[in-house]
């Protein structure tokens, strides 16, 4: 039986994934490197340095000049993201977050992002969770478990009493990695692995997934 559920934040909670790729593409025009919306989909739920190394790929670039331009996307994505309110929580996500609650069970949001408090606190949201593990959290981003692993021990529970909620398959690698449920949202090509595949939180009730997830 399900304790706990962990939200990514990106994809699943809200769509930053826009943001994101708006402010690599900036980056990539100015260093006058291929990217465009195709190359940025390798990118879902990828970590900062991660996202990076893929665009530039084997252009040779010192580790100065490296942080030096995740530097600048962060300031681009900072600054896009600062207009974000409640009405950017997507369609479905409240209303399961309520129901989650209202039965008893714990909520944590698990975001690779390092600006995921913000965007949680922008959203209106932190008062719907019990716990945020974000791109401060640990040391090995997604696919290791690291993180749905830390935010499980934040909610006191055992790994495999938790489902994680994900859009990326690195995502949800780390939650089968991790031993937890999965429930993956969007096409099934980039979640099949997951346990539940659906394509997106819209009308989605707790109870239709205690029933999919105990079969
Ligand atoms: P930051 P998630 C991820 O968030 C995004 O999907 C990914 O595009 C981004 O590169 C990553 O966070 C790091 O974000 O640069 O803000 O630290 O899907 O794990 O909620
Ligand atoms: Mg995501």
């Amino acid at each position: 039986n399900i304790q706990g559920f962990i939200f990514d934040l990106d994809g699943v909670l809200t769509d930053t994934a826009e943001w994101h790729y708006r402010a690599w593409q900036q980056l990539a025009d100015e260093e006058h490197l291929p990217f465009d919306r195709q190359a940025n989909e390798a990118l879902r739920g990828v970590s900062r340095r991660e996202s990076l190394l893929l665009i530039v790929g084997s252009h040779a670039y010192s580790e100065l000049e490296l942080q030096k331009m995740m530097d600048r996307k962060n300031r681009y994505y900072v600054e896009s993201i600062q207009t974000i309110t409640d009405k950017d929580v997507l369609p479905g996500a409240l209303n399961l977050l309520a129901e989650i609650r209202q039965a008893g069970i714990k909520i944590a949001i698990g975001s690779a992002s390092k600006n995921a408090k913000t965007v949680i606190e922008k959203l209106g949201l932190a008062d719907h969770v019990d716990a945020i593990a974000d791109g401060y959290s640990v040391e090995h981003p997604k696919p290791a478990p690291d993180l749905f692993l830390y935010a499980a021990h934040q909610l006191g529970l055992d790994p495999a009493h938790c489902v994680v909620v994900e859009d990326a398959a690195a995502g949800i690698a780390a939650a089968i990695a991790g031993g937890m449920w999965t429930i993956g949202l969007g096409p099934a090509d980039r979640v099949d692995s997951a346990d539940i595949v659906l394509p997106n939180l819209m009308g989605i009730h707790l109870a239709d997934l205690q029933t999919k997830l105990s079969r």
